[in-house]
């Protein structure tokens, strides 16, 4: 600090003190007072070019000092990568493009992805990968059509033009002897007989609802059933049920899979709920799942423990790690929690859908883990689902890819805890999902 320290000034103050009372004391001369304020005038003055000096020190200092810490500021500002755009064709998930965050990658329908499905932003400002692109998928290229159709490509579908003769979506069948548009004929009991009345000349006739006047072979008037099934069964027509139609004379019925029954409107299927009501439908120890048109009795196990590593079940649906050896690196990387959720869907459900979501919950008074990580890690669903972080807490799974029934699929999902980047702990949630074979 040197000049412009507070023992400096002090000095100074005593200087200029002394001289006043030398003077009152010993009376001195015009000349000594003169020459003793001009000392002190020198006195002063390098005082002053020495304080001026350590000022202008003390302010460079400071200017660098600030310079650092603005510069320490700046580091500090999240690094980001290079905004991505959904590929042609496709769509894009997850618009966060700072560092550890991922963004996902499908294809619309009818496109096959090229490249990677997800990519990662690192530390250093890049993505892991290069974006990808989705590629059309020729329907036709698997040669669908039979007995020389010709095969035209639709938008994630193809169509079979059939030659004469054939019929069916891939011409495979042979076409039926024709029968006229909207009547049954043969049946007798999709016949009756017409009201008629002479009316001055002519005969007029008419059939009850339900039934069309028709003309038979002998040239006689017949009232014939109108096959409604057949009449809206035809394409880009209106639909008359929500799964089967049975022609009845005069009339018609809807009717439900098995499994379904027939709601109020007459025309509409729902699931039976096999689990409700108070006839046990699954052995004891198991749950009961209801599934669209079915029922599933499931019991979860947790994985048998090996080493030191064990696991407890906790509730029906929950299993727990025992506590880990305090030197066991390898129980620590096993899940903490590993839960069993069970879904049942419809086929052919809208996607992107969000089915499940899994989020931390830290005990009240306990800081909780300050990152999250979430990836798909196991299961037989491969490409039909993603995992993504939807806020801080929480990441939720999304159906990407159309799910057609009947079937079942297993997706494990996995939450890795992170307190300052260092793992914590991690979660594994099962889940099954269950898909009817109906879109109802
Ligand atoms: C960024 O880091 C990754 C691995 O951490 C490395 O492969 C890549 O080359 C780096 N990129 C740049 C531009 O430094
Ligand atoms: C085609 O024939 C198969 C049997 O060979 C039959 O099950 C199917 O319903 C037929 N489809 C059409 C559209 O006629
Ligand atoms: C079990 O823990 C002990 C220390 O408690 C360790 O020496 C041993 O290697 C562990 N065994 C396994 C299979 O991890
Ligand atoms: C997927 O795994 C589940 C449960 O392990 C099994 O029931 C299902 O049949 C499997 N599905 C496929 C498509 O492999
Ligand atoms: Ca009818
Ligand atoms: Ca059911």
């Amino acid at each position: 600090m040197g000049p412009c320290s507070p023992r400096a000034l002090v000095l100074l103050l005593l200087l200029l003190a002394r001289p006043g009372a030398r003077a009152s004391q010993s009376c001195l001369n015009r000349q000594q007072l003169l020459t003793t304020i001009r000392q002190l005038q020198q006195l002063l003055k390098g005082q002053e070019t020495r304080f001026a000096e350590g000022i202008r020190n003390m302010k460079s200092r400071l200017a660098a000092l600030q310079n650092t810490v603005s510069k320490v500021a700046a580091d500090v500002r999240p690094v980001s990568c290079p905004a991505l755009d959904a590929p042609s064709d496709g769509r894009k998930f997850g618009s966060k493009y700072l560092v550890d965050h991922e963004v996902h990658f499908t294809c619309n329908p009818g496109f096959r992805l090229v490249g990677p499905s997800s990519v990662v932003c690192l530390a250093n400002g890049t993505w892991t990968g290069e974006k990808p692109h989705c590629r059309d998928i020729s329907e036709c290229s698997s040669q669908p059509c039979h007995n020389g159709g010709t095969c035209v490509e639709g938008v994630n579908q193809y169509r079979c033009i059939c030659p004469p003769g054939k019929t069916g979506n891939r011409c495979q069948n042979q076409t039926q002897p024709a029968v006229p548009e909207g009547g049954v004929v043969g049946d007798p009991a999709f016949s009756r007989a017409p009201r008629c009345a002479q009316m001055e000349r002519e005969q007029h006739c008419s059939c009850e609802a339900g039934f069309h006047l028709s003309s038979t072979a002998g040239g006689n008037s017949v009232c014939q059933d109108v096959n409604e099934c057949k009449i809206y069964g035809q394409e880009g027509r209106p639909w008359l049920c929500m799964h089967a139609c049975v022609n009845t004379p005069g009339s018609y019925r809807c009717t439900c899979p098995s499994g379904y029954r027939i709601m109020a409107d007459g025309k509409s299927c729902e699931d039976v709920d096999e689990c409700v009501g108070p006839q046990h439908m699954c052995p004891q120890g198991t749950t009961c799942i209801n599934t669209g048109g079915g029922f599933q009795c499931v019991s979860p196990e947790c994985p048998e423990g090996s080493g030191n590593v064990s696991y407890v079940k906790t509730s029906p649906f929950q299993c727990e790690r025992n506590p880990c050896p305090m030197d066991s690196r390898q129980c620590r990387h096993l899940p903490k929690t590993i839960s069993f959720h069970y879904l049942s869907l419809p086929s052919n459900l809208k996607t992107p859908i969000t089915l499940f979501r899994m989020a931390t919950a830290s005990v009240p008074g306990h800081p909780g883990p300050n990152s999250l990580r979430f990836g798909i890690v196991g299961g037989n669903s491969s490409g039909h689902f993603v995992m993504q972080r939807s806020d801080r807490q929480t990441g939720e799974l999304i159906l990407i890819q159309t799910l057609e029934g009947p079937r079942t699929l297993e997706v494990d999902v996995d939450m890795s805890e992170y307190l300052e980047r260092s793992f914590q702990a991690n979660h594994v949630s099962k889940i099954t999902i269950f898909v009817s074979r109906y879109a109802f």
